[in-house]
Order: C-alpha cells, then sequence, then structure tokens
C-alpha cells in the first residue's frame, strides 16, 4: 500500500506519492506529469486523461472537461446557466435538482450524474500510480477548493468511493501547498512566526490564503477566494475578441458552430501562453468553418487591456485575505504565487502592488498541491506512520529544529465559511445568528451542545452569511433528526456532539439523553438547566488521533454524566444513546453509490477489452510485417519456393483484411488469425533457429 496526494484540476490533475526518499511526482503513460481532467466516450470504449483530451476537439459533445466545476451543485443555481453554456456537452436537470450530462457512447444516449464522471478520472489516476508503484493504492488526501460546500465535499467522498479510493482527507488546495511549502522551511522559530501568503490562480478559480509557521505547527489564518477567476476567464476574453474579429473580417458566426467554437478556444488558450512569454502573438487556425482560415494578431499590451477587468478583480480576494486575517502588511514574510493560471506577467504586477512586494515563485507551481497532499497523507496514514520519525526527520529539515515533530501536530485549517445551528426553538447557540463555527474557526473541531429536550427534534445546520458563500449557492447543510427519546421525567438535558471533521463536512457525532434525578434544591442550581450552551472542544483537535481521544473520552465526559444509572453524590444520573439520522445521507445514497460502483467496474472492462483488442490488432499487424520481410531475407533459404509464395500471398492476404473488413473486429478474430499465420510461418522459422543455434555452437567449439 502506497500513500498519494491527488490534485484535480480543471484543466490538470497530479498525483504525487510520499516515499522514503521525499515526495515524487508520479508520470502517466505518457510519461507526463500533468494529466488532463478530460473524460471522452468513443464509440467503442472511454478514453479519460491524455487521450481524453486528445479527442476533445474531434469528439466534443461527448468530451467532459472541467467536471469539478459541476458537482455539487444544482441545476437551476444561479449563475450555473452561464457556466454549462461554456461546454459543448449537453446537460439537464436531474429529478432531485442535480446535474445530469446526456452524452452518445457506444451506439446509444447514456447519462452520467458529475460525481460519476469524477469517479472515472479519480480512478484513472488510481490506476496510473498503480501501475507506477506496482502496487495497490487506495489512501489518499485530496485537494479540493476551500470554497466547496458541504454537499460538494460529499460529493467528492462519493467519487472516491465509486473509484475504490479512501481519501484520508480532502485538504484545501491552498492548505496543501502552505504545508508543502513550510515542511522545507528551517527559519521558523517560536520567537519569529513567520506569516506567508499563497495565491493559487488555477484555470477556474483564485485561491488565496495565509499562513502562520511556528516551530512545530503550521495554521491557517484566513481563507479568500473568488470561484470563477482563473485562467478560462482570459481565454474567453481572448475568444470574444477573435470571434468578433472573425464575423467581421471572415463574416463567420463561430457561436453557432461547436467544433469551431471548440478549437477557437483551444487556440486562445494556447495564444495566451505564448502571450506570457512574447510582447505579441498571431493565431492561424485551418479550415475554422465553412472551409475558411483564419489568422489574427494581438499585442501583450492589447490582451492586458481587454482584460483589464479580471486582474482587477484578483485585488478583491488579495484585500479580503489580509483584512479576515487582521494582519497589516508589514507582518507579512513573503507572497507566494502557484497555480499555472498565475503565469501571466500582468498578475505578478497587480499582487506585488498589493501586497507591497514582489511575489516570489519558489514553489513549484503546478506540482504543490499534489504534493502537499501526499505530504498530509503520509502524516495521517497508518502504513506511514511506522516509521515516521526517521521519515519526516531525515528529509524535511524544519523538523530537526522542533523535537515534537509536525507530524504529531497536524495541520489546523481555518473555515472559510461560517456555519450555524438552529433547531425546532430557533438558533440553537448563544453566538449571533445561530452561529456554532464562525468563520476563521480552526478546524478539525468538535462542540458539544447541551439542549433541553424530552422529545424527538430536528436540527439544521446552515451556512449563516449568504455573502461569503460562493454565487448565491443554498445556504442549507443537513437537517439532522434526534430521537425518538424515551424520557421519563422533565428534568432532561440532551448533550449533543458536533463535529466539524478533518474533511470539513459537518456531523453530529452522538446524542446522549442525560437524565438527572435531583432534588429540588440542586436543580435551581444547576447552571445546565437555565440556558442552552455550547461546549468548544476545539482546542484539543488537531490531527485524527485527537479526534478520536476525544471521542473515546467522551465515554467519561463531561463530568456531571457518568454511566447509565450511576449515582454520584447523592444524585442518579442516567445515559441513554439517542439515535441521530441525516436527511442529505452521506451525499448519494449507500444502493445509489453501490450501482454507480458497477456501472464503473463494466465500463472498465468494456475499456479493458477494447484495450485488449488494439493490442492483439497491433500484434497481428506487425507479425504481418515482421515476417513479410523476414521470408525474403532471413528465411528464405529455409523454405522452398511454393511455401514462400504461399505465405507471401496469406501475408497480403491478411494486410488487406486489416484495412478493410478485419479494421474493427473481436479480439478473438485477431489471435485466430494469428495463429492460422503462425502454422505456416513456425516450421521454417524452427529450421532457421535450429539451424542459428547449430551455427552457434560450432562457433562455440571453435573458441
Ligand atoms: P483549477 O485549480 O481551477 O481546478 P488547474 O489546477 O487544473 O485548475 P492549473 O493547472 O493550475 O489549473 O492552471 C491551468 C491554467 O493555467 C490554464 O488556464 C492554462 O491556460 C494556464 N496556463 C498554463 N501555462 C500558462 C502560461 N505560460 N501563461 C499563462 N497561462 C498559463
Ligand atoms: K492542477
Ligand atoms: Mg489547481
Amino acid at each position: 500500500m502506497s500513500v498519494v496526494g491527488l490534485d484535480i484540476g480543471n484543466e490538470n490533475c497530479i498525483i504525487a506519492v510520499a516515499k522514503q526518499r521525499g515526495i515524487d511526482v508520479l508520470l502517466n503513460d505518457e510519461s507526463k506529469r500533468e494529466t488532463p481532467a478530460a473524460v471522452s466516450f468513443g464509440e467503442k470504449q472511454r478514453f479519460i486523461g491524455s487521450a481524453g483530451a486528445a479527442s476533445a476537439t474531434m469528439n466534443p459533445r461527448s468530451t467532459i472537461l472541467q467536471v469539478k466545476r459541476l458537482i455539487g451543485r444544482k441545476f437551476n443555481e444561479p449563475g450555473l446557466e452561464k457556466e454549462l453554456k461554456l461546454f459543448p456537452f449537453e446537460t439537464f436537470e436531474s429529478p432531485d435538482g442535480g446535474i445530469l450530462i446526456r452524452l452518445q457512447f457506444m451506439g446509444e444516449v447514456h447519462e452520467f450524474t458529475p460525481v460519476q464522471i469524477l469517479g472515472m478520472l479519480l480512478s484513472h489516476l488510481k490506476q496510473i500510480a498503480e501501475k507506477n508503484l506496482e502496487m495497490p493504492v487506495s489512501e489518499c488526501v485530496i485537494g479540493i477548493p476551500s470554497y466547496f460546500t458541504d454537499l460538494q465535499r460529499r460529493a467528492y467522498l462519493d467519487a472516491a468511493a465509486i473509484a475504490g479510493l479512501k481519501p484520508l482527507r480532502l485538504l484545501h488546495d491552498c492548505t496543501a501547498t502552505a504545508l508543502g511549502y513550510g515542511i522545507y522551511k528551517t527559519d521558523i522559530s517560536n520567537s519569529s512566526p513567520v506569516y506567508t501568503v499563497f495565491v493559487d490562480i488555477g484555470h477556474c478559480d483564485t485561491q488565496i490564503c495565509i499562513a502562520l509557521f511556528e516551530t512545530g505547527q503550521m495554521k491557517i489564518i484566513s481563507h479568500a477566494f473568488d470561484c470563477s477567476l482563473g485562467g478560462r476567464d482570459f481565454d474567453e476574453v481572448l475568444f470574444n475578441h477573435f470571434a468578433s474579429q472573425f464575423k467581421e473580417r471572415y463574416n463567420i458566426d463561430v457561436f453557432t458552430n461547436i467544433k469551431a467554437s471548440v478549437r477557437l478556444r483551444a487556440s486562445c488558450e494556447k495564444l495566451k501562453k505564448v502571450l506570457s512569454a512574447n510582447a505579441e502573438a498571431p493565431l492561424n487556425i485551418e479550415c475554422l468553418m465553412d472551409e475558411k482560415d483564419v489568422r489574427g494578431l494581438i499585442k501583450r499590451e492589447e490582451f492586458e487591456k481587454l482584460s483589464s477587468d479580471l486582474l482587477e478583480r484578483i485585488t478583491v480576494p488579495c484585500r479580503k485575505v489580509l483584512a479576515d486575517s487582521g494582519l497589516t502588511l508589514d507582518k507579512i514574510n513573503s507572497v507566494e504565487l502557484v497555480g499555472s493560471g498565475s503565469r501571466i506577467p500582468a498578475i505578478t504586477r497587480i499582487l506585488a502592488s498589493i501586497f507591497n512586494r514582489e511575489p516570489s515563485r519558489t514553489i513549484n507551481a503546478s506540482e504543490c498541491v499534489a504534493r502537499g497532499c501526499a505530504l498530509q497523507c503520509a502524516m495521517l496514514s497508518p502504513i506511514f506512520r511506522v516509521r515516521e520519525s526517521d521519515y519526516y526527520w531525515f528529509h524535511f529539515p524544519a523538523l530537526q529544529a522542533c523535537p515534537g515533530g509536525w507530524s504529531f501536530l497536524g495541520v489546523q485549517d481555518s473555515l472559510p465559511l461560517s456555519i450555524g445551528f438552529s433547531s425546532d426553538k430557533g438558533p440553537v447557540c448563544t453566538l449571533s445568528n445561530g452561529v456554532l463555527f464562525p468563520k476563521g474557526h480552526p478546524f478539525p473541531s468538535v462542540k458539544i451542545l447541551t439542549l433541553h429536550r424530552t422529545n424527538m427534534f430536528n436540527m439544521e445546520a446552515f451556512y449563516v452569511n449568504s455573502n461569503e458563500l460562493p454565487s448565491k449557492l443554498s445556504p442549507q447543510i443537513n437537517t439532522f433528526t434526534v430521537g425518538p427519546i424515551q424520557c421519563h421525567i422533565n428534568m432532561a438535558k440532551v448533550k449533543v456532539r458536533v463535529q466539524l471533521n478533518l474533511h470539513g463536512i459537518v456531523k453530529l457525532d452522538s446524542a446522549v439523553l442525560i437524565e438527572d434525578q435531583l432534588d429540588n434544591s440542586v436543580t435551581t442550581n444547576d447552571p445546565h438547566l437555565t440556558s442552552e450552551e455550547v461546549e468548544d472542544k476545539s482546542d484539543r483537535i488537531s490531527s485524527v488521533e485527537n479526534i478520536a481521544q476525544v471521542s473515546d473520552n467522551s465515554q467519561s465526559e463531561p463530568p456531571s454524566c457518568p454511566g447509565a444509572g450511576v449515582a454520584r453524590r447523592g444524585k442518579a444520573v442516567k445515559r441513554l444513546e439517542i439515535p441521530i439520522s441525516e436527511s442529505v445521507c452521506d451525499g448519494m445514497k449507500r444502493d445509489k453509490i453501490a450501482k454507480a460502483e458497477e456501472k464503473e467496474r463494466w465500463l472498465m472492462q468494456q475499456d479493458l477489452k477494447m484495450e485488449q483488442t488494439k493490442d492483439k490488432k497491433n500484434a497481428l499487424e506487425s507479425y504481418v510485417y515482421e515476417m513479410r520481410d523476414k521470408i525474403l531475407n532471413a528465411y528464405r533459404s529455409f523454405a522452398n519456393e511454393s511455401d514462400r509464395e504461399e505465405i507471401s500471398r496469406k501475408l497480403q492476404q491478411t494486410e488487406d483484411w486489416l484495412y478493410e473488413d478485419g479494421m474493427d473486429e473481436t479480439e478473438n478474430v485477431y489471435v485466430e488469425k494469428l495463429e492460422d499465420l503462425k502454422k505456416l510461418v513456425d516450421p521454417i522459422e524452427n529450421r532457421y533457429k535450429d539451424e542459428e543455434a547449430r551455427v552457434q555452437a560450432a562457433k562455440d567449439l571453435l573458441k
């Protein structure tokens, strides 16, 4: 078993693995470090990753790109329609209000959820990792945008389950970057804490965080983001510019033609990259539309002018992250710029002006998220922890300075969106608006609520501040039903453990009914019965182990409620577990996941069958070419003329067949054809080999 970190980008995915000698990035089948996030459905099989991206322009309506944008979203969500228009594939509303993707595959119409497509992508990455490492992979840490809602996080876990992966943590992209950066830092001490800003500009989004590094620990102070501002938007600026130019100049409207717009978008992305290194860049596309070749040229200056609104927008989350952190600019030690979308030179200029210093590019801009995730996975994985002291000590110099080591402290993240709770009786806690976990609260985290209830009740978790939410998403998170409650007296309270877990998902861990059979005089003095209250356990939570610890302790916690029926200081206290159910049952319901897993297995088999068929066809083809040459040369004297003629004829026949009727046959047919040919050629080949062996033996004798 290995521990891996996965960065699922809107454009590129990266797989990193923690090894004894450090963190490595794995190569895919094309020996590339980045694998395109593309899933394409062909006539007979799927093409995923690099092969998927290669089909994008040929088969745009059945090629899914940027599936991450669709995960856990509702079809009618404000702003989604505009986004869907950018995609050449067909989407519609599913019965539960989500998104379904409809496409042609193997001659039939198929429908898939975004979770299924993400599952396919994850499964592909898992295969790459397993092939590379020559061992099974299941434990992983997956990077996610910090603005992901509870529902999106759950959807990621579902997709991972479909792919047979077990995420130990969903880790915010910027947190992963910060971890991978901090672990190599040697200039950290308690007396001089280091504050670093990380800016990640990807294909579709911009994420920023401020991290605090102190001896032996890393704390994220604040997160900010613009969830729809990335490299893609700059492509769109160029796309619109050239589309309108071509309308005028060539009288073609690419908006009306899917293939043409896919091709123009792809060319604009290339052009944008050229502009990062050159003052001007040309655009040439042959036969774009109506058999017209198009040409264009743009100067960097003009591109920057066209993108000025986008550039200005980058400043918004930058200011926000600073304001939320409560830090002044002079406290910031450095600004690290990552994400390939940030390679546009004007972006560096804008950031330099906001942060009053040139941003550094000391981190590998495309691999940092995956590397940080792999490191976190190694820290969390029981498999890896066994060797942790050696591992961390030798590979990460920063740890040599801190006796406890980071691995014990874990990574403290900061909650990006405030979460509140309400119950049938209104907000359940003392902070304003029912806020239980305010934005910026450290997590993972646990809080224990004490409520006065004698009957079954509902608790609702929600995002408190809709301004913090990306677009205008629904603030609902989940409804938890606590009960039924079998309560015999009215002096009862319910203690509810609320967890904000490692993935940033809200869970009700447990609910316990506590019946205090007190005499009246004690009752009036018991502060628990005068108000509903919140106990914050967050300080004690910083890693999986600690959470487990707290939940173990909770058997004897809080001190006022020992085991059922135990009498203490004259009062009898009864403690009863109350069942809890959720309305959002771990995203997709279990059977839905099981069905999706089954479908994924079937699709994988189908792909495998097609790959094997291709291999057999190739084997037959190369045999034909190889033997045609040999029969005329090396084997010539080992066969009589009529045999040679017969074989040549058969080889020619097979070649012709391969290009006509045999172009698209099943695996077995190719295997049989090859065997038939071999029956003819083998006797000759054997005579040749025997002779070779005799010659060799004679040579050996002479030595
Ligand atoms: P996301 O983080 O949004 O999920 P991602 O992680 O796949 O996406 P990255 O790989 O960080 O995104 O960045 C991809 C973006 O970077 C694309 O828009 C791409 O065009 C852009 N990009 C790559 N190289 C350059 C370059 N040299 N100049 C400008 N932009 C570039
Ligand atoms: K990426
Ligand atoms: Mg990214």
